[in-house]
């Protein structure tokens, strides 16, 4: 639709709205999907968002998607408003015929990510929201807790193989091999993505292994597009937005896209020399989100597990260290493939220092490789700051060295 298609569709099929009503409407979308519309009456003052969905990305031809996703987009929303209430917007209606879906207007939020990187607010609320978002809509719609057929039926329902193919591309595949010679590599960086990326072979095996269980642990009803560009705030409240790509997957899939957005954060923050006390709300604000997961996640099993099995003494345990295991190695994966691949992010790309961009990347690409690796160590909130504060000392030290070795400022650009 456009423009002048959108005022009319919501005034022939919204009760909200009056057939003579005077409306505006303006087209907001900056995501790489869809469009977006913002719809106004200008006497009353009610809007409402206007979302569909083409055929293919908004952000290029070459991905023919279903249309089918904003049926998914805006039935998950509807479940996970029961799960966890307050926390995504209200879906006033989907159409199936036009494959848009009409919602509350969320237009007194902000967008987290534009809210860290270009603004640097502190949110104090945000990781009590998003982990009972997450501990909620991951564990309620799981087997532990569901009845196993309802279970099946549900992960039948929202089987989302176009969307989940760009992630298979995107994430697991092509951050390691480039065999679609599709990734948008730093320059100065390309020679430093060359040998600790496409080079390490133990790196590749272990991703390899990770897509094969993106693919088939059907554990949860993941968000699936988890990052800080799908997380409305304000001071006092959290909306997760956009579930497009949600499908039955790997729970650590949202913790890990969560936990690895606060640290393209951090690294903004730490490039541009931003004040203290918003590096350490930041710092503490990862240590939170993995805490308070656990605190959380642990609390809702024992009030709500159902499966006999499950009940087995040392169960929760075995199966939380899974979650966080898989958690630690997905937002290894986020870290490269937003450095190396398709899709970047700002809190990167703005950085407008070259040094401070090279050691940015460098320093996120060592944790990540960590990250996936030893994903196994990675239990507690902390352990992801010290796993941030060694790769900054290991990029410093090879820095240094190479300075002390007078390199020359191409060679280093370059290694
Ligand atoms: C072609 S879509 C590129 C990325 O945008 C979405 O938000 C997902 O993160 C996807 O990987
Ligand atoms: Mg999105």
């Amino acid at each position: 639709m456009d423009i002048e298609d959108v005022k009319e569709y919501v005034r022939c099929k919204l009760d909200v709205f009056t057939p003579n009503c005077e409306l505006q409407c303006e087209e907001i979308g900056d995501g790489n999907l869809n469009y977006v519309f913002r719809v106004r009456d200008v006497n009353s003052g009610i809007s409402v968002i206007v979302k569909q969905a083409g055929v293919t990305a908004r952000i290029s031809d070459e991905f023919k998607l279903s249309t089918d996703r904003n049926r998914i987009e805006s039935e998950v929303l509807l479940l996970q408003d029961k799960l966890a209430p307050g926390l995504v917007p209200k879906v006033l209606q989907y159409d199936d015929v036009m494959s848009c879906c009409v919602m509350e207007d969320l237009s007194s939020y902000t967008i987290l990510r534009t809210a860290l990187t270009d603004e640097q607010r502190i949110f104090p609320l945000f990781a009590d929201h998003i982990t009972t978002f997450m501990a909620n809509t991951l564990l309620l719609s799981s087997d532990v807790v569901m009845n196993h057929k309802d279970k099946k039926a549900a992960a039948a329902a929202f089987s989302n193989p176009e969307l989940c193919e760009i992630t298979e591309d995107l994430v697991y595949s092509e951050p390691f091999k480039n065999h679609n010679s599709r990734n948008d590599v730093f320059a100065p960086n390309e020679h430093f993505v060359e040998k600790e990326i496409y080079g390490d072979d133990e790196l590749r095996l272990e991703a390899a292994k990770l897509k094969f269980q993106f693919m088939t642990n059907a554990q949860a009803l993941l968000h699936g597009d988890l990052h800080t560009g799908s997380i409305f705030v304000t001071e006092k409240e959290t909306k997760v937005i956009d579930p497009e790509f949600a499908f039955y997957g790997p729970m650590g899939y949202d913790i890990g896209n969560v936990i690895a957005n606060l640290m393209f954060a951090w690294s903004h923050a730490t490039a541009v020399n931003a004040r203290t006390e918003y590096v350490q709300w930041l710092e503490q604000t990862i240590v939170d989100v993995v805490d308070l997961f656990r605190t959380k996640f642990t609390a809702l099993w024992d009030a709500s597990v159902q499966d006999v099995m499950a009940k087995e003494p040392g169960f929760r345990a075995y199966y939380l260290q899974n979650v966080m295991a898989d958690s630690a190695a997905v937002a290894g994966l986020e870290l490269i493939r937003r450095i190396v691949g398709l899709a970047g992010v700002k809190d990167i790309s703005s950085i407008a220092d070259e040094h401070d961009r090279i050691a940015a990347e460098r320093v996120l690409l060592t944790a990540a490789k960590r990250l996936i690796k030893n994903r196994n160590e990675f239990e507690a909130g902390a352990d992801y700051i010290g796993a941030l504060k060694q790769a900054q000392h290991d990029v410093n030290w090879k820095t240094g060295r190479e300075n002390d070795e007078q390199t020359s400022h191409i060679d280093y650009m370059g290694r």
